[in-house]
C-alpha cells in the first residue's frame, strides 16, 4: 500500500495541474454573476463546446456554452440552464444540469469512443432508398443500435419515384421480410408525396430522429413536414453515387400535436464495436426464436453442429441475406474494431 502513496510533493502538483485545467475551461464561461436564473430547456443543437438551448417557457432559442461537469450533452437533452443578464440579445448563456435522459442512442467514432447521436427519443426512422443503394447491411445495423436503445425502429424506404418497377418489388419482398419479424416498413416520397400521411401518423406525438446514410433524403423529409425548416440539402454525387454529407450536425424541430423531430448527419458506417455479440443478436429476434434448440450452447451459429439458425435458413423459415448480415457485423467487429474498443463490447466513454 505504502508503494502507491504520492508524496506531498506530488500532491501539490497534480492539484496545480488540476486547478490550471479547470481555469482554461472555465475562463470561457459568462461569469455566474452575469447569468439569470435557472431555467428549463432542450438541447435543439450541439456544436463542439457550445449548444443551442430551446427555453421551456418561451421557446427562444440560446447559444450556451457548457459547464465541464455536464458530460457528452447532445440533442434533445433536457437541461437546467441560465441565460446571461447582459447580453441585450440573450443569446448567451450557461448549461449548468442534465436531466436524466428517457433513451439515448448512441454511435462508436473510430477515434472519439462512443459518441451520443440523440436522446430522449421514442422513434428511429431508418432512412434509406435505391440512389445511395439500398442496404439491408445498414439497415440490419442500425436495427440493433435501436433494440440496443430501446426505441421503436420503422424502416423509410424514400424517393419512392426512383424505382422500377422491378425494384419496387424486389424491395418489397425485403420489407416483407422485415415486416413478419416485427419490424414496419413505409414507402415515401418527398418528390410525388406518396406515403407523406403515414409519415405523420407515424411520427404524431413521439419524438424521432431520422438517421441513415448520407444523401438518403433526412432533410428533405424535414423540408416536406416542415417547409419553414429550411434545411440544407444537397444532390448526391455523379462520381460516386453517395450523399455529400451536407448535414453536419443533429437539430431538432417541433411540429404541432406535441410532435418533435430531429435531422441527423449521415455518417459512412453505423460501427457497433460498443456492443457484444450477445446484443447484435437481440436485433434478429429470428434467430433468438430458434437459438435454444441449437445443439451447443455456445454455438456462433455458423457451421456448428446441429445449429437450429442454420436449419431454419435451410428451409427458408430465416432470410438468408439476414444470416449474412448478422455474420458480416460480428465478423466485422472483430476484424476492425479500433484500438479504443479492442474486444467486441469493450466501452470506452469521450465526449
Ligand atoms: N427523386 C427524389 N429525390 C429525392 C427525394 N428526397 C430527396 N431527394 C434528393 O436526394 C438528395 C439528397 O437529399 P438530402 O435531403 O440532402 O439527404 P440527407 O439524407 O439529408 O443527406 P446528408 O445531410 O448528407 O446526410 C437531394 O438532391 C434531394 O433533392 C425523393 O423523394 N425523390
Ligand atoms: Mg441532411
Ligand atoms: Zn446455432
Amino acid at each position: 500500500m505504502a508503494k502507491n502513496k504520492i508524496t506531498a510533493r506530488q500532491a501539490r502538483n497534480i492539484k496545480a495541474r488540476h486547478e490550471r485545467l479547470l481555469k482554461t475551461t472555465e475562463e470561457q464561461l459568462p461569469d455566474d454573476s452575469s447569468l439569470g436564473p435557472l431555467l428549463e430547456g432542450t438541447v435543439i443543437s450541439r456544436y463542439g463546446k457550445q449548444a443551442d438551448v430551446e427555453n421551456d417557457a418561451d421557446l427562444s432559442v440560446h447559444r450556451c456554452y457548457i459547464r465541464r461537469t455536464v458530460e457528452g450533452l447532445t440533442t434533445g437533452d433536457r437541461v437546467l440552464f441560465r441565460i446571461s443578464i447582459k447580453d441585450a440579445a440573450g443569446q448567451n448563456g450557461l448549461v449548468e444540469t442534465l436531466k436524466p435522459r428517457a433513451s439515448l442512442l448512441s454511435r462508436p467514432d473510430y477515434y472519439d469512443g462512443v459518441k451520443p447521436v440523440a436522446a430522449n427519443i421514442t422513434r428511429i426512422l431508418i432512412v434509406s432508398t435505391s440512389q445511395p443503394e439500398f442496404s439491408t447491411n445498414i439497415i440490419d445495423r442500425y436495427l440493433i443500435a435501436c433494440i440496443h436503445c430501446g426505441v421503436k425502429p420503422v424502416i423509410i424506404v424514400n424517393k419512392s419515384d426512383l424505382f422500377t418497377p422491378e425494384e419496387r418489388e424486389k424491395t418489397g419482398i425485403i420489407l416483407e421480410t422485415y415486416r413478419k419479424i416485427g419490424y414496419e416498413s413505409l414507402w415515401i416520397s418527398t418528390k410525388t408525396g406518396e406515403g407523406i400521411d403515414g409519415l405523420r401518423e407515424i411520427i404524431k406525438g413521439e419524438t424521432t430522429i431520422l438517421v441513415g446514410q448520407s444523401g438518403v433524403g433526412k432533410s428533405s423529409i424535414i423540408n416536406m413536414i416542415i417547409p419553414e425548416a429550411n434545411a440544407s440539402t444537397n444532390s448526391i454525387s455523379d462520381i460516386s453515387g453517395l450523399g455529400q454529407h451536407t448535414t453536419t450536425s443533429s437539430r431538432l424541430y417541433h411540429l404541432p400535436d406535441n410532435t418533435t423531430i430531429i435531422d441527423s448527419p449521415g455518417i459512412r458506417e453505423f460501427g457497433l464495436w460498443h456492443l457484444s455479440p450477445e446484443e447484435v443478436i437481440k436485433g434478429y429476434p429470428e434467430f433468438l426464436e430458434k437459438t435454444p434448440y441449437c445443439k451447443f450452447r455456445d454455438c456462433k451459429h455458423l457451421n456448428d453442429p446441429g445449429c437450429a439458425v442454420v436449419e431454419a435458413v435451410k428451409n427458408s423459415e430465416i432470410a438468408e441475406f439476414r444470416f449474412n448480415n448478422y455474420h458480416r457485423i460480428i465478423e466485422s467487429m472483430q476484424q476492425n474494431a479500433p484500438s479504443s474498443f479492442s474486444s467486441p463490447g469493450k466501452k470506452t466513454r469521450k465526449q
